[in-house]
Formats: structure tokens, C-alpha cells, sequence
């Protein structure tokens, strides 16, 4: 690895932020909802059209494209050896509902900008280095989050996949095909050795690093996310008549629930533990009728997963004792209750290596976001770099990260993908 570092060392790459922050601009417009907002959602108009742009970025690099059944863009920069395995980068382009322009697409833009900057310098890869767009990073859709990245690495099967249904009861499968995508799902699955190493470049989505005036963060460990839908069902009835001793609130049950998982987070009395009661539906939803359905989406998440898992069960057996309080019915849904993640060390210690080569200031840290590196890190050597986003903002219309703090992201991953795919 010396004589990578000290080859590496020579590169003198040129990183075109501005270039960089006009393509992401270009890609904020593909939503919809108008600027500063961002919604692209899974194979909506939004994204497909925002999948052509990246694909036309991707042919005007000369990169060799492919698309899984599902959507996952690959864009190849063959190497000198290229059977062996390549050296991944990437993140995802959708977004959602009313959020920011950066997360995810700064990975994106910015691995390709990795790779320009790179052929700018002469550099030639030994292994091929490749762009992976995961096809939805985003739970948004189909309730489950990094779906492109479960898929590829096998903990979504295709069984499982043809399960998933929309809020409209629209198929996996028909939402796909109408998209265009109709390879078959058993095509998907990643053989052991189709990556050496994958790094993705992210905004941190937390104030650390600005705060610590920090260049750039190497990711160690990404927090283990959890969610669950609870619903609750009452009888209802008319806002006047019924009288109050007479009811069975489904409103004020999942309002109950939404303060007991927040009351279960402040418990364990760390910050690492997080719970969001972040989608609360009722029904019928009008002023003078008593609610008779409330369904909560719950978002539960530690770096500890034993931790992560008792405030699970706190939360699934408060329902229990609310609905029955409350003479409700209810049901629960675990969608997912993912494991934490651990980066290749030696994928850090390269990180690390790239930010002392340009000088830049980094620190070790935990992703309290999940992203697709969460599963690809469970098949292959993974590890994550961040920069800083203002005030640590995020899904958020006003999310923002600047063109230097990109551009020293860029520089970094580029450094580091070079020594990864030179043996
Ligand atoms: O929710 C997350 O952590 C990711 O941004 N989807
Ligand atoms: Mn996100
Ligand atoms: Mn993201
Ligand atoms: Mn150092």
C-alpha cells in the first residue's frame, strides 16, 4: 500500500466545482415540487427524467452503462485489468417529498467528477472504477428504504420485492415496467467479487464537521434504522352527539403512542438513540367526526442495536397497552429493523491517508443517516466520506452544501479511488 500512497502522492488533480454545482442544479430541476423544494420519487416523471440527465453526463464521460430490473445505474470506467473487480462509488439521485438538492446527488455528481478529474490527470485505472445510481434510497414510495442496495446484495429477494405495493396498491412490478425496467429480478444479486471496494461520498446531514471546521468525515460505523407502522382502529361517530365517556378515540391513541416513543428515546438517556414518529394518517380526517383509524410510521434508530431493539419493543407493547386502554383495536408492522454497519478499516486508514495528502483536516465519525453503503457494506469492503452541510440541515428545502466543501470531497474520493483501483 506504501508505494500507492506514495504514487498517489503525485497525482495533481483539478476538481471543477463549478461544474459540479451546475449539474446539481440541472438535476434539482427534475421534482415535483418547485425550487428550493426537491421531490423525486421512485420512477415518477421526476426521476426518470432525471435519470436520462445522469445517463447523458454518464455517455459524455465515454463511461459503459448498464440498468439492473430495478433501476440501478451503473456507469463503468473500465480499467486496465477489467475482469478484476471494480472499485465502486455512488449514492442515490431520488429525494424526498419537500427536501434538499445534496443528499445523495452530491455523491453521484461527485463520482463522476472524481473520475474527469482523474482521465484530466492521465490517471489510468487497473481495475475499473464505476458509478452505482442505487435506484431508491429513499423509503418514500414503497415504505422501505435502500431498496437498490437491499436488492443488489441479496437481503431483498425477488419474492420480496414483488410484495411491495404503493399508497395507490400499484405493484413493484407494475411500477417498474411502466418505467421501462423488465429484466428479470433473479439478474440483480451482486456476485461476491464484482466490487474490491465501495466508497460513497455524502453530506453529512449533521453539524459536526461545520462545527469543528472540519474538511472532510471518514465514516466508521452507520447507526442501525428501524421502522414500524402501527395502526389503530376505532368506532368513530359524530362529533356532537357522542358523548365523551362513549368513545374510542383512534386520533388520541396514536397521539398517546407518538409521546411514549419519545418518551422511550429520552429514557435510554443517549444521544445515539432517535425516534421519529415522522407520518401520522387519520381517518376520516373531518372536524366533526370522531377519528376511527390513526396509522403512525415510526422511525427507530441507535448505533447500538441491542439498544435499538429494546426501545422497539418498549414502543410495540405501549401500543398494546394504549389500544386496550383505549378499547381500540391495533395492528403492528415491523417494515425493517436493519443491522449497524462497520467500514473496511482498511478503506478508512485510505480516506484518512487522501485528506493528509491534500492537507485536509478529517475526523473519524458515525452516519446517524442510513444510506445504501448500510448493505453494500455487508458484501463488500465499504467505508463512506462526508462533508459538511450547512447548520447540518437536511431534508430540508434548505439543505446546502458549499461548492469548496464539495470540491474538497471530490478531491478526496478521487485520490482515494485512484490508489484503490492502481493493484
Ligand atoms: O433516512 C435516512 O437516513 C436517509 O436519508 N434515507
Ligand atoms: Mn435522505
Ligand atoms: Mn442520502
Ligand atoms: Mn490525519
Amino acid at each position: 500500500v506504501v508505494e500507492n500512497w506514495v504514487w498517489a502522492a503525485s497525482l495533481r488533480l483539478e476538481v471543477d466545482g463549478s461544474r459540479v454545482e451546475s449539474e446539481l442544479k440541472e438535476l434539482r430541476r427534475f421534482s415535483d415540487t418547485a425550487a428550493p423544494d426537491v421531490t423525486r420519487i421512485l420512477y415518477t416523471q421526476s426521476d426518470l427524467d432525471a435519470r436520462d440527465y445522469l445517463r447523458r453526463l454518464f455517455k459524455e464521460e465515454g463511461l459503459v452503462i448498464r440498468e439492473d430490473a430495478i433501476g440501478n445505474i451503473f456507469a463503468r470506467w473500465p480499467g486496465k485489468s477489467a475482469d478484476s473487480p471494480a472499485i465502486g462509488t455512488g449514492s442515490h439521485c431520488d429525494a424526498i417529498p419537500f427536501s434538499g438538492m445534496y443528499d445523495g446527488t452530491v455523491g453521484v455528481v461527485g463520482a463522476l467528477e472524481a473520475i474527469r478529474a482523474l482521465k484530466r490527470s492521465g490517471f489510468r485505472p487497473v481495475r475499473s472504477i464505476e458509478i452505482l445510481v442505487f435506484t431508491s434510497e429513499e423509503p418514500t414510495r414503497f415504505g422501505i428504504g435502500c431498496l437498490g442496495s437491499r436488492a443488489l446484495t441479496g437481503v431483498l429477494k425477488p419474492l420480496d420485492l414483488m410484495k411491495l405495493l404503493d399508497v395507490n396498491n400499484t405493484s413493484f412490478d407494475q411500477a417498474r415496467f411502466a418505467a421501462g425496467y423488465t429484466d428479470k429480478l433473479e439478474n440483480i444479486e451482486l456476485s461476491e467479487s464484482y466490487y474490491d471496494g465501495f466508497i460513497e461520498l455524502h453530506i453529512e446531514q449533521g453539524p459536526e464537521l461545520e462545527k469543528g471546521g472540519i474538511d472532510v468525515g471518514v465514516v466508521t460505523a452507520i447507526a442501525a434504522p428501524a421502522q414500524l407502522e402501527v395502526t389503530f382502529k376505532g368506532d368513530g361517530g359524530h362529533a356532537g352527539a357522542l358523548l365523551m365517556h362513549l368513545r374510542n378515540d383512534a386520533l388520541l391513541a396514536g397521539a398517546e403512542l407518538a409521546i411514549e416513543t419519545e418518551k422511550a428515546a429520552l429514557a435510554k438517556g443517549t444521544r445515539d438513540t432517535v425516534v421519529t414518529t415522522g407520518s401520522f394518517d387519520i381517518a376520516p380526517n373531518t372536524v366533526n367526526s370522531v377519528p376511527r383509524h390513526a396509522k403512525l410510521g415510526i422511525d427507530v434508530r441507535d448505533i447500538d442495536e441491542q439498544r435499538r431493539d429494546s426501545v422497539l419493543e418498549i414502543i410495540i407493547s405501549r401500543a398494546a397497552e394504549i389500544a386496550t386502554a383505549r378499547r381500540v383495536e391495533h395492528s403492528v408492522r415491523v417494515l425493517n429493523k436493519d443491522s449497524p454497519a462497520d467500514s473496511a478499516v482498511e478503506l478508512v486508514r485510505a480516506l484518512e491517508d487522501s485528506a493528509d495528502q491534500l492537507n485536509f483536516s478529517h475526523q473519524r465519525m458515525v452516519s446517524r443517516a442510513y444510506h445504501d453503503s448500510l448493505f453494500i457494506a455487508a458484501k463488500f469492503p465499504t467505508a463512506m466520506l462526508f462533508i459538511p452541510c450547512r447548520d447540518g440541515i437536511s431534508h430540508r428545502p434548505d439543505e446546502y452544501a458549499s461548492e469548496e466543501a464539495i470540491s474538497k470531497g471530490v478531491l478526496a474520493l478521487a485520490h482515494t479511488l485512484a490508489k484503490l483501483s492502481s493493484a
